[in-house]
């Protein structure tokens, strides 16, 4: 198995916590620099035409792409632990919430979309910022509200760890990224603190990876 990844990559750090989950060491872990745009290279854009990571690769391939994809591929062929619950509903709640997160907040601050705002829109370095830090709050608001439901418990779906709480660890590592306060978000913050001491989690951390600052 190869993971094409970065240490600085949210989605990459959401398919690295279902590989520690599920006990997976890829064999191969191949670095995409985004900060030189190695995403946008012929050789990547071949693996992955939406010049995106993560990307993996199980045995011969093709590539798979996607994060919310590739983890349900991990959950499919190794199901122990499971991410999904077993009923239809609870898995409609914690697609859900996962979906928050990978599909309507993380892919509006992606570097092509900061690229484009700053060279296409020349909008500057605060406006930038301003623009990601609205959408994530936009994402923490509507957590929130989910998380105050009875349905959670000691993480988004009761009291084992799905595919929500690995989406919203990697929202937690977004918002200190971006410098959004996580305390307005109760249920939020310590659903992300319950998260980092599990090792799985805590491993797979984008500052955990080779080649991180020691902070942000
Ligand atoms: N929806 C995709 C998002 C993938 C994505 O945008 N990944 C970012 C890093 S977290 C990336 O590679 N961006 C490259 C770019 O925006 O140029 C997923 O969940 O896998």
């Amino acid at each position: 198995m190869k993971i094409f990844s970065f240490w600085r990559s949210l989605a990459t750090y959401r398919v690295r916590i279902a590989l520690n989950l599920k006990g997976i060491v890829p064999d191969e872990v191949i670095e995409v620099n985004l900060m030189k745009g190695e995403q946008r290279a012929d050789a990547f854009r071949a693996v992955n035409p939406m010049m995106a990571i993560p990307a993996l690769v199980d045995g011969e391939g093709p590539a798979m792409f996607e994060s919310l994809a590739i983890i349900e591929y991990l959950d499919e062929t190794h199901p122990n632990p499971p991410l999904l619950p077993k009923d239809a509903r609870g898995r409609a709640r914690v697609r859900g919430l996962a979906q928050i997160v990978a599909c309507d907040s993380h892919p509006l601050i992606v570097p092509r979309v900061r690229e484009y705002l700053e060279h296409e829109l020349a909008l500057d370095e605060p406006t930038r910022m301003a623009w990601c830090r609205h959408w994530h709050t936009r994402a923490l608001t509507a957590l929130e509200a989910h998380l105050g439901g009875k349905e959670t418990g000691r993480f988004s779906h009761g009291d084992q760890v799905t595919l929500a709480d690995v989406c919203l660890a990697s929202q937690a590592a977004g918002a200190k990224f971006f410098n959004v306060d996580i305390a307005p978000f109760p249920n939020f913050a310590r659903i992300a603190e319950a998260c980092q001491k599990i090792d799985a989690f805590a491993r797979a951390h984008p500052l955990k990876q080779p080649g991180a600052p020691a902070t942000m």
